[in-house]
Formats: structure tokens, C-alpha cells, sequence
């Protein structure tokens, strides 16, 4: 039995519809989604996925159906028929694409709205806002004498008015992260964060463009010297992940990564109030001993790589490594 073209490309249209669903939903390529902003990626994501395995299905099939079916029959020498152009088809494959293209920018603009990444009022908390709408747009004009506005995620639309309860600076340097917890004072090497509570890292770079990568987060932000950015989120999934410099900084771009370690509240809490203790005690982490830590790591790196301890010393020569005299800025 042989049934009609309409009917067998009818079955495989669905197929290919009902596997590529199913893959955009499984495909488990992404990491845990550990804030509140990562499954709004991970939805886009799955959008993406789902278009993308269409196309593979769609594009592979025809291109196997193609090779057994119309391959060269045995003592067939003879050209195949000349193919002129079809109109129909290209406007159909170029109307498709655009469609696709069209509706993914405008979702993907959504999601980053959403996130906080077009905080008209580039939130700088505490203290008030300084805009002033602009009559007639829904555009947030600067008034003069303003700061600069914030690059970065700041706050989402629905939640405009909310300070973050948590405000961490995020200092990056060649080839370090130092977080530094401004109304205590204390100072860590690594990311310590509460669930559940909005965090706000204020970020600069030292030397050089770094940036901030927290792959369960689904967030990435430039550290530009001499220029704040910012990143507003909230921790949803207790546990430790990755911190991750995502900018090409230098010889040990690669090693520059920390962790991200969310707490449960009251954990947090704990954490704080032991490093403020051990703070005022005077044996409290010093951006110093970090640096230190950081280039003993280094140095296990490098025996690993099997990297001449000459070339470390002359890369420690390089005008931009960290020396006393950077040390007295921070
Ligand atoms: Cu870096």
C-alpha cells in the first residue's frame, strides 16, 4: 500500500512538530536556574530550541529523503533537469525567517525588560530617584547634573520602588574577584548571597574589562574600569555555583573565578556575623590575603600547565598587575 504524498507529508509534519515541542521542554542543556530571573531565559530558550530542532528535522530529513531517493540509478548517465528559479518558494523562504527572526527579537526584548536590563531609573539605591518623565513618551528623561545612568540589570518594571535589601561591591581585577559588603564593611573572595532577598552588585573593574558570569543565574555583566554597572537579582535555590570572568582580561583570564554561595536567610546571617566578628577581631579576610590566595591558586595553575616560573615573573612585570600602590586605592 502506498499512501499519498499530502497524507505521508502530513504525518511527518506532526512528528516533526510533536518531537521538537518535546525537545524544547528536554533538551537539559542548561544548568540549574537558581534566581528569579533565569527561568525567563530559560523560556526564551526553550522557544529557541524548539524552532531550532524543527529546522535540524526539517532541513536533515529532506536532505537524507533527497540522497536515497533521487540518488543516481545504476548506468543513469544523463543530466538532471535544469532548475530554474521559483518565486513562490523564495518568498516562503524568505518570509519564514523573517517571521521567526521578528518574533524572537521582540520576546527576547521582553525578557531583558523584564529582567530590569531597561531600569529607566537606573536605580541607584538608597535615596530617590532623580528622572522626571518626559510628557508625551514613556521615556525617563536625565535631569542635569544627574549621575551617569547605571549600565547593567537593575530593577524589573514590577518591582520599581523595592531597594535591594543587599548591596554587595564587586571589585575585578587581574585576576580576582573581592566583594565587599559596604554596610559591614566585610570583604570576601567569594559570593555569599541570602534566597529570597534582592541583591544589587555594584561593579567595577580595576585594570581592565572583566566580566560577571553567574551561568545559574542566567546573568552576565560587563566590569568596565572607570565606568559602574550593575547587576539586580534575586537568589532562589540555596547551593554553590560558579562565578566566572566572561572577558577576555589577560594571561589568567582563565583562572579568574570564584563561587557564588546562596544561603538560606538565616545561614546568611550567620555567615555575616561571623566575618563581622572575626573583622573586628582583626583576623577578618583583607583584599591583601585574597590576592594572595588567588596567586597561590595561580600558581597551582600554572605547575599544572607547566608554565616556567620565569614566565610568571615576567607577567607579574606587566604594568597592569597589582602592586602596593594599586592596593592604596581601594
Ligand atoms: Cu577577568
Amino acid at each position: 500500500m502506498k499512501l499519498p504524498t499530502s497524507i505521508t507529508t502530513l504525518i511527518a509534519g506532526i512528528l516533526v512538530t510533536l518531537i521538537s515541542l518535546w525537545y524544547g521542554q528536554n533538551h537539559g542543556w542548561m544548568p540549574e536556574a537558581a534566581s528569579r530571573e533565569a527561568p525567563l531565559v530559560d523560556n526564551l530558550f526553550n522557544v529557541m530550541m524548539t524552532i531550532a530542532t524543527a529546522l535540524f528535522l526539517l532541513i536533515q530529513g529532506a536532505l537524507i529523503i533527497s540522497i536515497i531517493k533521487f540518488r543516481q540509478k545504476p548506468g543513469d548517465n544523463t543530466d538532471g533537469p535544469p532548475q530554474e528559479g521559483d518565486i513562490g518558494l523564495e518568498i516562503v523562504w524568505t518570509a519564514i525567517p523573517v517571521v521567526i527572526v521578528m518574533v524572537l527579537s521582540i520576546y527576547s526584548f521582553e525578557v531583558y525588560n523584564e529582567m530590569g536590563g531597561l531600569d529607566p531609573a537606573a536605580s541607584k539605591d538608597p535615596g530617590p530617584q532623580k528622572t522626571a518623565v518626559v510628557p508625551g513618551t514613556a521615556m525617563a528623561a536625565t535631569l542635569p547634573g544627574q549621575e551617569k545612568l547605571a549600565l547593567g540589570v537593575g530593577v524589573p518594571p514590577n518591582l520599581q520602588g523595592n531597594n535591594a535589601i543587599v548591596n554587595v561591591d564587586v571589585l575585578g581585577l587581574q585576576y580576582a574577584w573581592i566583594f565587599t559588603y559596604p554596610d559591614s564593611g566585610v570583604v570576601s573572595g567569594e559570593l555569599h548571597v541570602p534566597t529570597g532577598q534582592n541583591v544589587k552588585l555594584n561593579i567595577v573593574a580595576q585594570d581592565v574589562i572583566h566580566a560577571v558570569w553567574i551561568p545559574q543565574f542566567r546573568l552576565k555583566q560587563d566590569a568596565i574600569p572607570g565606568r559602574d554597572t550593575q547587576l539586580r537579582f534575586k537568589p532562589e535555590v540555596a547551593g554553590t555555583y560558579p562565578l566566572i570572568c566572561a572577558e577576555l582580561c589577560g594571561a589568567y583570564h582563565g583562572a579568574m573565578r570564584t563561587q557564588v554561595i546562596v544561603h538560606t536567610p538565616e545561614e546568611y546571617d550567620e555567615w555575616l556575623q561571623s566575618q563581622i566578628a572575626a573583622k573586628e577581631q582583626g583576623d577578618g579576610l583583607t583584599i591583601a590575603q585574597i590576592m594572595a590566595d588567588n596567586d597561590n591558586r595561580l600558581a597551582r595553575h600554572t605547575q599544572d600547565w607547566n608554565i616556567s616560573p620565569e614566565a610568571i615573573a615576567a607577567l607579574q612585570e606587566m604594568p597592569h598587575s597589582l602592586d602596593s600602590h594599586h592596593l592604596q586605592h581601594l
